[in-house]
């Protein structure tokens, strides 16, 4: 059958999330930083939406750059908040493999899906399922994303590049060539920086012109692995498989009926959605070390508190742990109300390869 492949990435997507839970910065430039906390603006740019994008605005750059480029205009600057962003991230790879064959989650926001059998090798129901992920993640996160879908991973990885955000392509293994082809040989997936130059010296600046070129030239100068790699890409071949890797964490996360800040309140939530988690322990076969309680508070601030314990795969022990750790949050919050709760079980030992837990 014929192999399918979809790659998804979120658009801007720490942005993204800094705009659902903050209404009043919609629309506007947003720019989300990693400070580094030498002095107020030190440190780099981690995201930034498409309209801080129009002004020059990228991952990577300094604040300091960020802010001389912002300056005069309306653009908000907001610090990274990764505990909610892998939160967020956790849910869609969650709504991801119920879509798939095969998930394999490459970043906080991108995974690559196999789905050659649920597409049955066939391109239109393959673009028809990017089309149902799509809607389903706007319907459960409200975010858009990006979508390709190719015969293999790096085509679908070059196919969700395309069009951003909110795209999505769909290319033909016969349309390979033709996609790929003018594309500057930069933006071929993991041709770097070094390499551009060098293919640029031999006066190669695109796919075709790397297609074209004298191999024994290209044998030369990168040797002969790195020479095929190079033609490999400039003609989209790549037999990796998509690698499920399984998670080394288990979680849940649950919104409150109404606001609260009781402690049996909000503990029965807990319960509630832990059972799904022992469910998932059980079929995985894991021991665990580590609880952790995550908070979301109705500023939708979001906290976690963790504890190690001696190792075990009884999530009743969890539950306990759980509780201590939400009476903690409550004592040194007071009056702070939640809106969402989550648990989670980490620091796993695989019981499959241990004899018995009394080893630990
Ligand atoms: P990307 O998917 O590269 O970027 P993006 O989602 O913000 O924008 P788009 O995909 O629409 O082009 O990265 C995902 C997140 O990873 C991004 O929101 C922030 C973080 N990130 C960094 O912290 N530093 C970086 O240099 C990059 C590239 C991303
Ligand atoms: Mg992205």
């Amino acid at each position: 059958m014929q192999r399918i492949v979809l790659h998804v990435d979120m658009d801007s997507f720490f942005a993204a999330l800094e705009e659902l839970r903050r209404p009043e910065i919609r629309g506007k430039a947003v720019v989300v930083c990693v400070y580094s906390g030498r002095t107020s603006d030190s440190g780099a740019v981690s995201t930034a939406n498409y309209r801080a994008r129009e002004l020059g605005i990228k991952s990577g750059m300094t604040i300091y750059s960020a802010k001389r480029l912002a300056m005069d205009k309306d653009v908000v600057f907001l610090p990274v908040d990764m505990e909610h962003y892998r939160a967020v991230s956790l849910r869609i790879m969650e709504l991801l493999s119920r879509e798939a064959d095969a998930v394999e989650q490459v970043s906080v926001d991108e995974a690559y899906l196999d789905i050659t059998r649920r597409s049955k090798g066939d391109f239109l129901t393959a673009g028809k399922i990017g089309i149902k992920i799509k809607r389903k993640i706007k319907e459960q996160e409200s975010l858009t994303c990006s979508v390709g879908i190719g015969h293999n991973k790096f085509v679908a990885k070059m196919a969700s590049k395309r069009k951003k955000p909110d795209g999505l392509t769909v290319v033909k293994p016969e349309e390979v060539l033709a996609f790929l082809g003018d594309l500057p040989v930069a933006k071929l997936h993991g041709i770097g920086k070094k390499t551009e130059e060098a293919l640029n010296e031999l006066g190669i600046r695109t796919a075709k012109e790397l297609l074209g070129s004298r191999v024994d030239v290209l044998f030369g100068v990168f040797g002969e692995n790195k020479a095929k790699m190079l033609l490999d890409k400039a003609s989209g071949i790549d037999d990796e498989p998509v690698e499920q890797h399984e998670m080394q964490q288990i979680s849940r996360i649950g919104t409150l009926k109404h606001d609260s800040d009781d402690v049996d309140f909000v503990f029965q939530k807990i319960k509630e959605i832990s059972v799904g988690m022992k469910e998932n322990v059980e079929k995985r076969k894991v021991a665990f070390r580590t609880v952790s309680v995550i908070t979301i508070d109705t500023q939708l601030e979001t906290r976690t508190r963790s504890e190690t314990i001696a190792l075990t795969d009884d999530v009743e022990v969890a539950l306990a742990v759980g509780r201590r750790l939400l009476a903690g949050f409550f004592g040194e919050n007071p009056g702070i109300a939640l809106r969402r709760v989550g648990i989670r079980v980490s620091n796993f030992v695989d019981k499959k390869k241990q004899r018995t837990l009394g080893d630990f």
